[in-house]
């Protein structure tokens, strides 16, 4: 937050994105500390294609862990010259840490399955060891409307990648208001991957909803949940406790009984599953340990959270830049940050002393996992540029005919394949 509010402070025109990341943290951290994995001497470790304009996040976690420095982040979309950090994840510009260009919404998508049936393929022919891999895939809610966000699903499933696991960051808005207002995204997301053969799990509810289901013997508040479409659900969240208790629970008098006894803060602090650690760590968990298929995980969770009321489910929030003194305490109040009155409206950046609890754990649970993420390892050698005489038959023609685009395209990487592919399964390559 505090990179984004000082590059636009500075610069109002530089942009970035502060809602997208804060409806997704719990979710990427859960990952970052359990279950993505780094490669390393024995695997190439995990793939992450992450959501492109959530990068600030990735940012601040890569300068927690020292991989950045405060002068890169002051930097943030001002990498001319090499040194800053860019818009968004692109390995051309920063080849040591991104490994995918994602932020085009439905390329991720589209990438990550071919990707994940490629590492099968390589596999299956013996030519690379990647089973046990995963290909995770961080998605908006409103690009999977992008017709190549679901364009490859069933070739996903014809192909068994019980290697991939799409997390689908349902916060209900896109740029500029609801991807559903007056229907359910995680409902439709739901019946389009089920009916295409996937594996799919909904993580919609934070634990402490669960003493309430646990009571909900006649299936009243199951009714409610459903009844209530995503514009609703919007209204809530940038509203407070007594209104969801009047418009929610209001609706029906066994429910408004059921949380007579809860405060509206209570009840502003009941959590959408995307919010909740454990909700979170259990569905990842079911994903990596699910075999013959693909995994989409639809997580709810609330655009712009903590960032409170100017930005909290608001239908403007994906453009918010930047916040003022008021904002700015209020969100450190929310987190907890350690940081004086008298300095808080500079927006700085905070990092926790090396030994305080938070930085150890940080720190343990990637050093278990391999080490840092997102990491891009260059391994391959650079391929001798072909020679001009190679392509000579192309560049002459036979004399007889004219050649067809696709028949000159396909013959000129055949000649590029033959000379760097070489033996012995050239010929397999090639194909
Ligand atoms: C193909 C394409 N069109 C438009 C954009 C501009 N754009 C960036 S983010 C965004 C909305 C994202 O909504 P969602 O996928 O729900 O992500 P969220 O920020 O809500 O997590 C749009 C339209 C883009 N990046 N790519
Ligand atoms: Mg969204």
């Amino acid at each position: 937050m505090a990179m984004v509010v000082q590059a636009n402070r500075r610069n109002p025109g530089l942009g970035g994105h502060l809602a997208t990341y804060q409806s997704a943290a719990n979710l990427y951290e859960v990952g970052f500390n359990h279950f993505f994995r780094a490669p390393g001497d024995d695997s190439g470790g995990d793939l992450i294609y992450t959501q492109g304009h959530s990068a600030p996040g990735l940012y601040a976690r890569a300068f927690l862990e020292g991989r950045l420095s405060e002068k890169q982040l002051k930097l943030f979309r001002q990498e001319v010259d090499g040194n800053g950090l860019s818009s968004y994840p692109h390995p051309w510009l920063m080849k040591d840490f991104w490994q995918f260009a994602t932020v085009s919404m439905g390329l991720g998508p589209l990438m990550a399955i071919y990707h994940a049936r490629f590492m099968k393929y390589l596999e299956h022919r013996s030519m690379a060891k990647t089973a046990g891999r995963k290909v995770w895939a961080f998605l908006g809610d409103g690009e999977m409307d992008e017709p190549e966000s679901l364009g490859a699903i069933s070739l996903a499933v014809r192909e068994k990648l019980d290697n991939l696991i799409f997390v689908v960051n349902c916060n209900l808005q896109r740029l500029d208001g609801p991807v559903r207002g007056n229907g359910k995204i995680v409902q439709e997301l739901e019946r389009a991957f089920r009916g295409a053969g996937w594996n799919v799990i909904k993580v919609l509810w934070g634990a402490n909803w669960d003493p309430l289901l646990a009571s909900d013997h006649k299936g009243f508040l199951r009714q409610r949940m459903e009844s209530a479409v995503d514009g609703d659900y919007q209204a809530y969240k940038a509203n407070d406790g007594a209104f969801v208790r009047k418009h929610f629970f209001g609706d029906n008098p066994a429910l408004a009984e059921m949380v007579a006894d809860m405060s509206d803060a209570d009840i502003w602090r009941l959590k959408r599953g995307g919010h909740d650690p454990d909700k979170v760590y259990a569905a990842y968990h079911a994903a990596v340990n699910h075999s013959g298929q693909p995994t989409v995980i639809l997580a709810k969770t609330v655009k712009g959270y903590g960032l409170g009321p100017v930005a909290e489910g608001q239908n403007p929030t994906h453009q918010l830049k930047s916040l003022g003194e008021e904002d700015l305490r209020a969100f450190r109040d929310r987190f907890n940050i350690p940081i004086s009155d008298d300095q808080i409206d500079k927006a700085p950046f905070y990092k926790p002393p090396p030994n305080s609890p938070e930085m150890k754990y940080l720190r343990a649970r990637r050093k278990a996992l391999g080490g840092s993420l997102p990491v891009r390892k260059p391994t391959a050698d650079p391929l001798p540029a072909p020679r001009l005489n190679d392509f000579k038959p192309l560049l002459t023609g036979s004399g007889e005919r004219e050649m067809s685009t696709t028949m000159a395209f396909v013959r000129a990487l055949t000649t590029l394949l033959k000379q760097d592919a070489g033996p012995p399964r050239g010929a397999d390559r090639r194909r």
